[in-house]
């Protein structure tokens, strides 16, 4: 009788629990804004993440992505993520800078070496400073997820040194750092959203732009644009937001299934992201594009000259941002 009781008793408690945890989720659909297509890397990184908040939550919590900037581009979308007409957006950094200024410290030229300490600095205590401004602008960063090294495609000729920029009509991000760096280099910089780059680009509005290799095949810029430089000149970290106006209404339970599913999300997102950015370079060659490196005298010529823009800028990122940030790479890179 009295093992009877005993598995009564665990049935009812187990029963009980799984109430509680229900209990935790309302159901929940977050629709997530997204300016690239579906088969880019982040739609990996938000499948793994979907699938991992319906698990936690008995299928009450649902991620549900939209591509293509059709719920806006960057900037747009995470306005409305702040005013909660949307839930979530991934978005760049760059835009943003308008709304958090710190975030143009990431924009600065050759801040970054590679994608390990760009990890280890964004998932570390700098990047939750700048998660912790965040809310206060209307905003959660569930997570820190990649975007990628930076590179220059245009229609004109191989940049092979500096003077190769002169002239060149250059897509930027709506980002006066970005805008500057490529003026520096000689370029037309002209700010622009995503959404609108493809068919400048086909209208020969502006000659190039630059993103990483995965946006660069995922976008299809191949077919209107022959010529891509590896420049590597500045690393995009991508930000998971979620409406504060959101946030307020969920359980503790929620909000950290949120955090940590998107920490889930991350680690397959970059994983891919660096997967297929290895092969979109061979892709891109298959495609047609006439891809090159730099020599590195002409890359020392061209960081010397882009050197100036963190003196243009550093007012407006804020000394405090940028000494965290310039202090953990110090010590990340042990010098
Ligand atoms: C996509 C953008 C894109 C960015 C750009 O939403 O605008 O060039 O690199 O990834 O955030």
């Amino acid at each position: 009788m009295h093992s009877f009781r005993l598995l009564a008793a665990a049935a009812a408690f187990a029963l009980l629990g799984a109430g509680t945890v229900q209990a935790q989720f309302l159901e929940r659909n977050l629709r997530v804004s997204n300016g690239v297509s579906k088969e880019h890397p982040m739609g990996n990184g938000l499948a793994k993440m979907g699938e991992c908040t319906l698990a936690k939550s008995g299928g009450k919590l649902k991620i549900t992505p939209y591509w293509d900037g059709s719920l806006g581009n960057d900037l747009t979308a995470t306005q409305s993520v702040r005013t909660g007409q949307i839930e979530m957006v991934l978005t760049s950094t760059a835009p943003l800078v308008g709304i958090l200024p710190e975030l143009g410290v990431f924009d600065l030229p050759f801040l970054f070496n590679n994608e390990k300490e760009a990890d280890q600095l964004l998932d570390g205590k700098v990047g939750d400073w700048f998660a912790a401004k965040l809310p206060a602008v209307g905003v959660v960063n569930l997570a820190w997820w990649e975007n990628g090294f930076r590179h220059t495609t245009n229609s004109k000729r191989p940049i092979t040194r500096v003077e190769d920029f002169e002239g060149v009509k250059m897509r930027v991000m709506q980002n006066n750092i970005f805008i500057d760096t490529f003026k520096t280099l000689g370029s037309n910089a002209v700010p622009m959203a995503f959404s609108e780059v493809y068919s400048a680009l086909e209208t020969k509005t502006v000659d190039g732009q630059e993103n990483p290799y995965t946006n660069i095949e995922n976008m299809k810029f191949y077919e209107v644009q022959k010529y891509l430089t590896l420049t590597k000149h500045a690393y995009s970290p991508t930000l998971v937001l979620l409406s504060r106006k959101a946030w307020d209404t969920m359980s503790t339970q929620e909000q950290a299934t949120l955090k940590e599913c998107a920490a889930v999300g991350r680690e397959e997102q970059r994983k891919v992201n660096r997967a297929k950015g290895e092969q979109s370079v061979a892709n891109l060659r298959s495609k047609g594009m006439q891809v090159n490196e730099i020599s590195p005298p002409e890359m020392s010529r061209i960081r010397a000259k882009t050197a100036v823009i963190q003196e243009h800028h550093g007012k407006t990122i804020g000394a405090e941002a940028i000494s965290l940030v310039f202090g953990e790479l110090k010590r990340i890179r042990g010098n």
